[in-house]
């Protein structure tokens, strides 16, 4: 094995911004009707106009109602970059609906896609030109491939968020310790247990979509999981498979988990009425 970096290539996508919200029920009660569907409907116009820019086009954002207590309305959306989420917090916020609500968590992540397969190939070609890593030649060797690849990859890296029933979402670290650290393993073992990894989750390809985004220097773990499936035992059954697979047995650490409804932003007066 050539000596190169230790850090795959990666791909980076839309930027992403996931809010969870306490719901303010008995305030909102306190207000008498009338001013109830004003606000909800206010709402309503902003939420529809965040989820896709038109009729037709792909969906955005989007808005699930949130099982358990750590929330009651999700929201999530991608962006070309993270100042267009930051002016979505604050528009957001300008909405006489924003009153009732309370942000309690969220999550700051990038899509990434992880080229372990291609890093190696990539970086192989480059040694065997003869370039020295980090050198200008080599430099602009991994530039084009990465182009290349983004060009390739363009739908991945972009994506419509689903049009599935429920979203699951929990942030994840690859475990390090004393015994097992992720950042000291060879790179081929790495690429090994990645591709047994996307064995397993290529099986379960009809049934849930998955968007993978990084978030190492934005936000508290290292990556942020988006599974979206009509079927809810399904990301059980898949989370669970995977547990046993190296590379989440010895190498995962996760975050909290939350699980949400989709919620058509027409939906919403309802919704705040008590009716899903
Ligand atoms: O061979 C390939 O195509 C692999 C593509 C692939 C990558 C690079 C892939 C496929 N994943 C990749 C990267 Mn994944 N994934 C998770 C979780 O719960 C757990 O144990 C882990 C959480 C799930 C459920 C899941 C599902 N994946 C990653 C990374 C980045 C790691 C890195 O780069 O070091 C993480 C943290 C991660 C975690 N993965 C798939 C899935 C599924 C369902 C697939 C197949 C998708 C498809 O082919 O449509």
């Amino acid at each position: 094995m050539p000596d190169f970096p230790p850090v795959p290539l990666t791909l980076e996508g839309s930027s992403v911004l996931h809010q969870f919200f306490r719901f303010d029920w008995k305030s909102w009660r306190s207000r008498v009707q009338g001013e109830r569907n004003e606000i909800a409907a206010d709402a309503m116009a902003v939420l529809k106009k965040l989820e896709r820019a038109e009729a037709n086009a792909p969906f955005h954002s989007a808005i699930y109602s949130q099982l358990g207590h750590k929330g009651d309305l999700m929201l999530i959306h991608f962006r070309d970059s993270l100042e267009t989420l930051n002016r979505i917090e604050l528009l957001l916020a300008q909405t006489r609906l924003y009153d009732f609500l309370e942000l309690r968590h969220s999550y700051v992540s990038v899509v990434e896609l992880g080229l372990y397969e291609s890093t190696r190939k990539t970086y192989e070609a480059a040694v065997a030109k003869g370039f020295e890593p980090h050198s200008p030649q080599w430099s602009a060797e991994i530039e084009s491939s990465l182009a290349r690849a983004t060009d390739a990859m363009a739908s991945r890296l972009f994506p419509a968020i689903p049009d599935a029933k429920y979203l699951c979402f929990y942030p994840m670290d690859r475990m390090r310790g004393e015994e097992a650290n992720w950042y000291t393993v060879p790179f081929a073992e790495r690429q090994r247990m990645m591709h047994e990894h996307g064995l397993i989750g290529r099986r379960y390809g009809d049934q849930v979509k998955q968007i993978i985004t990084g978030s190492i220097g934005m936000d508290d773990w290292e990556w942020g999981v988006d599974l979206f499936a009509d079927d809810p035992v399904v990301f059980k059954k898949l989370i669970y498979e995977m547990r046993f697979d190296e590379v989440s047995a010895v190498y995962a650490l996760f975050g909290q988990f939350f699980i949400g409804l989709r919620l058509q932003p027409e939906k919403l007066p309802d919704w705040l009425e008590g009716k899903l």
